[in-house]
Order: structure tokens, then sequence, then C-alpha cells
């Protein structure tokens, strides 16, 4: 992980300024570092596999297709409002929901936030597990601390659906809607899930915090999904270029001294208020990046969660919602892994979603029942 160093530094102003170029010149001033340690920084990011342009005579340029994942990159899209919340990327990690409890019982502030490049043992409800492969996706999960009575903790994810919605629409322009309960599709196919857990106190049984996971699958190319998967999953960039790599020769020695054409008047130096910011530019082909998602996850998570007892994002989830008007199955766990078959479960109708988030059904028989998070899978019938 990236330190308060001056690669850390360096890679904030990149990203900063991404898809604009800045002066080395420029880049030491500001950092209050010599020129010679800028270039040493730029050397080491390069060989971590960010894509860095050296311009002579103008400077640096992280290319807007970066999409490496960072603390780094993620801050600079955060509300201020949230600039609160302290943010954790790791590699890789079993399942950030177990490092997030983990961290939580060791006395991590709600408002953290866990995010990996790649889970090997991401996990779904029920025992489930959700593929997570390395760069094409997003996982992460947030330490809350729930503000009131924790059996409305459901109300979390059913906000937390809300949340990503808008945050997906917002940045990618993709628009989603929400099979209940968890589950978060885009053109009829699953592009992220949901998995609340709650962290216990050994001792008195409270629940001391919530942890909520969020799994976003975003470049990932409908063949690169397992054979399980194909027919149920899809990402939001399904045909997203790969980014520039530069190759191992290309990178620069640490000990290579800064080149007499590296030299830049200071009259020449871009000043960063001019730097073109990637998202604003139409002409830019580059997607989002996942770091921006991640913020504006981050942003939208935040948001509601402070809105949870208005339940003001409940009349959206309705609106969102694949399954409401419609004939479903209400499947036992077990069944759920049966996803084509709908001869199974209980046949009914989805009526309404309640204000704590529970969906109302009518029955064949004309009778009525709430179905509560984690009880039941459903699938909408043709
Ligand atoms: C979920 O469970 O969809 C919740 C997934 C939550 C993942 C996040 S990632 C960050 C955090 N850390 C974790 O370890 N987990 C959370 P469920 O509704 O039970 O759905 C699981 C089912 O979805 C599987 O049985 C598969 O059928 C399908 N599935 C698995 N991986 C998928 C993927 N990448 N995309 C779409 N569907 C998937």
């Amino acid at each position: 992980m990236l330190g308060m160093s001056t690669k850390g530094n360096v890679l904030k102003a990149l990203e900063e300024n991404k898809g604009a170029t800045i002066s080395g010149e420029e880049l030491a001033g500001r950092l209050n570092v010599s020129r010679a340690a800028v270039w040493k920084a730029i050397g080491e990011l390069r060989k971590e596999g960010y894509p860095i342009d050296a311009i002579t005579n103008r400077g640096y340029c992280l290319s807007s297709f970066s999409d490496l994942l960072s603390s780094e990159g993620i801050t600079p899209h955060i509300a201020p409002s949230f600039h609160g919340c302290s943010i954790h990327v790791f590699k890789t990690v079993e399942s950030t929901n177990l490092t997030a409890k983990k961290m939580a019982l060791e006395g991590a502030p709600a408002g953290s936030v866990i995010i990996a490049e790649e889970q090997t043992k991401g996990r779904g409800r029920m025992g489930r597990s959700f593929y997570s492969p390395p760069s094409r996706g997003i996982y992460m999960s947030f330490i809350l601390k729930p503000r009131f009575d924790a059996s409305k903790a459901v109300l979390i994810t059913t906000a937390a659906s809300v949340a990503v919605c808008r945050a997906i629409e917002k940045v990618t322009g993709v628009s989603c809607s929400i099979k209940w309960v968890n589950d978060i599709y885009a053109d009829e196919k699953k592009v992220c899930g949901i998995l609340t857990e709650a962290v216990t106190d050994f001792e008195t049984g409270q629940i001391e915090h919530i942890v909520l996971g969020i799994g976003i699958n975003f470049s990932s190319s409908s063949g690169e999904f397992p054979e399980e998967l194909s027919e149920i999953a899809g990402s939001l960039f399904p045909d997203k270029p790969i980014i520039r790599a530069i190759p191992a020769s290309e990178a620069i020695p640490a000990s290579e001294a800064i080149p007499a054409s590296e030299a830049i008047p200071a009259s020449e130096a871009i000043p960063a208020s001019e730097a073109i910011q990637a998202e604003n530019d139409p002409f830019d082909p580059a997607p989002p990046s996942r770091n921006r998602l991640i913020a504006e996850v981050i942003n939208q998570v935040m948001l509601l969660n402070e809105e949870l007892e208005s339940r003001s994002f409940i009349e959206e989830y309705r609106r969102r919602s694949m399954v409401l008007g419609k004939e479903i199955r209400i499947l036992a766990p077990g069944q759920a892994h049966e996803p084509r078959d709908f001869t199974k479960g209980i046949k009914a109708y989805a009526v309404d979603v309640d204000p704590d988030g529970g969906l109302m059904v009518r029955y064949e028989d004309g009778s009525f029942g709430t179905l509560n998070t984690g009880e039941v899978s459903i699938r909408p019938i043709g």
C-alpha cells in the first residue's frame, strides 16, 4: 500500500490531473521535494504498472485509461462531507467482508472502507461464493455503526442497493434495476451483489458493527465468467479496452539522472488549475475508472446511510424493482442453486416493498405474506 511517501503524493497529484500533463518542476515544487525524487517516484509507479507518459519539455501524464486501484486515485472523487472515511486498498484478500470484520473487532472506526483488487474467497449469502477476479471488478466493504434498532439493519442492504444503482448510473450511464433483495441487474444480467453481515460483541451479544459488502462486475467480458455464471452474470463494460501497459524495458531505472531535455522552464509549467479532468472531456475515449466508481459508491452509500431512519429511498427502491407486479417463485435456500428451473418453489405475486424493505406477496390461495431479507431467493417468471 502507498503511504504518504513521495511516491504516494506524486500518484495523488497525477490522479487529480489524470489525462493532463503536469511538469516535473510543478510536482517537485508542490510536494517540496527535488526533481530527482519526483523522477524516481515516477519510475517506481511505472514499475507498478501505471501508464505514465513522460513528455519532453512538458512533464508527466497519467493515461486516462489507467485503472489501478489506490486510495490516492479514489480520494479526489470523494465528496467533502465524507473525507473522514478511511480507505484501505489491498491487492488480494480472501474476502473484503472478512477483512472488514477483523478490522472492526480490532477497533477500526465506522466509515472505514476496505477495497481489494481481487478476492480469493469472495462470499455471497448462505454460504454461496462470489466470483472475484483481479482487475475486472470492484470488491469493497464498509464498516458501519448501526444508528438505531439493529433489527432494522436489513434496511442497510435496501439503501445500499439504491445507492449502488445511483452511483453506477451517475458515473457510467448504465441503467440498473434491483432484484429483491440485494442483486443489481443491468441489461438482464447480474452486475452486482450485496452481502450485509453483523459484527457481534462476543461478551454482550450486541451488534457492534454492520459490514456492508458490495461486489460489482466492472469489465469482465461475457466469455470470461465461469461456465455456471455465463447465463446469470454480466458486467458494466464488457468491451472495455485493455489499458496500455508499459513494457518492462521502458521502465525508467531509478538511478537514471534527469535528462537535460527534461528541464522545463518555470514559465512553461502547466498550472494545476488548467489541467483537464478526463471525466469532463467529451472527446476522451477512456471509460470511467474503477477508482471513480468506488468513490461514487462511497458518496452514495454514506449519504443514504444518514437517511436510513427516514426511509427516503424506499420509493426509489420500488421504482427500480424488477419483481414488483410480477409473478415470482419463492425458493428455499437450497433450491436457489437451480436458477433455470421455474417449476420449483412457491408461486406468488410480488405486490409491494414495505417500509422496512420486506417484499409483500400474494399467494395463489389469495393470502398475503411478507418476505424478509435473507429468507428466500426469488426469480421473476418470463
Ligand atoms: C451475493 O450473494 O450476490 C452477494 C455478493 C457480495 C459480494 C461482495 S464483494 C465484497 C464483499 N466481500 C465478500 O466476500 N462478499 C462481498 P448471493 O445473492 O448469494 O449470490 C451469489 C450467487 O450469485 C452465486 O451462487 C452465483 O450464482 C452468482 N454469482 C457468483 N459470482 C457472481 C458474480 N461475480 N456476478 C454475478 N453473479 C455471481
